[in-house]
C-alpha cells in the first residue's frame, strides 16, 4: 500500500511505514510493537500449552492470559535482565520478557532434562532463569515477598542501582509473609516493587470474600510505601506508571504497593473447571475484556500496526512456539535420581 503521492514519482513515494504516527500517547512506535508482540508470542505459546494438557502431553499448566498486557507494561519498564525479578506461577510473558525463551518455558512444562529452571525437578510454571537474576518460582504462595524484600536489601546495603520486583495475585497478599515483607519495605525505604496481580479470584474465591477493601493498594499506607492502582488491561498505562514507581524505587525513595487490575480468561489451572463458579454471563465479559485484542485495536486505529505486520508477527509467534514444543518434546529426560533431587543445590 502506498501514500497519495503518485507512484511514478519514485523518488517521492513514501510507504506506510514512513508516514505512519511514531508515537502513541508519548510513546515511540517501536516500543509499543514490541510490547505487542510480547503479549502476543506469550498467549500464542500459553495457547499451546492448553492444548498440550488437553492432548496428555503435559502434566499440568497455570496460564497467564488475561494479565499479558500488566506484565508487558510492567516487564517493559524494568532494566529487563539486570533488574531482580522474583515471579509468580502466573508470569509467563513477564519471564519471556525478561529473558526466557520460549523454549526454555517448553522444556520446563515438559520436565526435561534441559529445563534451565530446575533441570525438570520443579512443576510447570516454577520459573527461573540465574544468568537473567530470574528467582525461582516456590509453590507456596507469597513466599517470594520477602525474599524480594531480602533481595532489594542486600542491593541497597551493597550501594547498587537494581530495583527488585516481585509479582503475587491478590489472594496471596493475605499470607503473613506479605505484611511481613511490605513492614520491611517501609521500615529500609527498599528499592522493591509489589506487583499484585489482582484477577479478582484466589481460585474459586471472589475477591469480596478475599478482602473488605476495594483496593489492594489501600493497604499501602499502613506500611509507609507508596500504593499505585492501575488498569492492567491497558499496557501504556500499566508501563508508564510502573516507570515511575520503578525510577523511584532506583533513586533511592522508596517501594511501591503495584496493583494492576487484570482479568483471569481461563480456569485457575489446567486441574480447575471455572463453570461451577462462574456464570455464563461472567465469561462474556471477561472475554470482552482480552487486553491483547483491545491492544491491537488501539494500535491499529492510530496507524501505528498495520494487517500485514499483524499477521507476520503470528507467523513469527508461531513459528517459535512450534518449535519449543518440537523440540521440547523430543527432548530427553533426567534420570531419575536426578528428577528426585533438590532444587537448590546440585
Ligand atoms: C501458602 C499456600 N496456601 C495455599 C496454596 C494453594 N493455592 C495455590 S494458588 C492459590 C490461589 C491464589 O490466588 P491469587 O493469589 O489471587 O493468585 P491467582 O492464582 O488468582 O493469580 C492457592 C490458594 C498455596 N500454593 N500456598
Ligand atoms: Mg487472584
Amino acid at each position: 500500500m502506498r501514500g497519495s503521492i503518485s507512484q511514478g514519482e519514485t523518488s517521492m513515494v513514501m510507504t506506510v511505514a514512513e508516514t505512519a504516527p511514531r508515537t502513541l500517547d508519548g510513546l515511540p512506535a517501536e516500543l509499543l510493537l514490541d510490547m505487542y508482540y510480547a503479549m502476543l508470542r506469550a498467549r500464542r505459546l500459553d495457547e499451546r500449552c492448553w492444548l498440550l494438557h488437553r492432548q496428555g502431553k503435559i502434566a499440568f499448566h497455570i496460564s497467564g492470559m488475561g494479565h499479558e498486557a500488566a506484565q508487558i507494561g510492567i516487564a517493559f519498564a524494568m532494566r529487563r535482565g539486570e533488574d531482580h525479578f522474583l515471579p509468580y506461577y502466573r508470569d509467563l510473558a513477564m519471564v519471556l520478557a525478561c529473558g526466557l525463551t520460549s523454549l526454555d518455558v517448553m522444556l520446563g512444562v515438559f520436565g526435561k532434562k534441559d529445563d534451565p529452571s530446575s533441570g525438570g525437578r520443579q512443576m510447570p510454571e516454577h520459573f527461573s532463569l540465574r544468568s537473567k537474576n530470574i528467582y525461582s518460582v516456590s509453590s507456596p504462595v507469597a513466599t517470594q515477598v520477602p525474599q524480594a524484600a531480602g533481595v532489594a536489601l542486600a542491593e541497597k546495603l551493597k550501594g547498587g542501582d537494581r530495583v527488585a520486583v516481585t509479582c503475587l495475585g491478590e489472594g496471596s497478599t493475605n499470607q503473613g509473609d506479605f505484611h511481613e515483607a511490605l513492614t520491611w519495605a517501609g521500615v529500609h525505604q527498599l528499592p522493591l516493587i509489589v506487583v499484585v496481580e489482582n484477577n479478582g479470584y484466589a481460585i474459586s474465591v471472589p475477591m469480596v470474600q478475599e478482602m473488605a477493601i476495594l483496593h489492594v493498594s489501600d493497604r499501602a499506607g499502613a506500611y509507609g510505601v507508596r500504593g499505585v492502582t492501575v488498569d492492567g488491561l491497558d499496557p501504556i498505562a500499566t508501563y508508564k506508571a510502573a516507570k515511575e514507581s520503578i525510577d523511584i524505587a532506583r533513586a533511592g525513595r522508596g517501594a511501591t504497593l503495584f496493583e494492576v487490575r487484570v482479568v483471569r480468561l481461563t480456569p485457575h489451572s489446567s486441574d480447575d473447571d471455572d463453570t461451577t463458579y462462574r456464570s455464563k454471563e461472567d465469561k462474556v465479559t471477561l472475554k470482552a475484556s482480552d487486553p491483547l485484542p483491545k491492544f491491537r485495536e488501539h494500535l491499529m486505529q492510530a496507524g501505528i500496526l498495520t494487517d500485514q505486520q499483524d499477521t507476520e508477527f503470528g507467523a513469527k509467534a508461531m513459528a517459535e512456539v512450534d518449535y519449543a514444543h518440537q523440540t521440547a518434546e523430543a527432548a530427553p529426560y533426567p534420570d531419575v535420581e536426578w528428577g528426585a533431587g533438590p532444587v537448590y543445590a546440585p
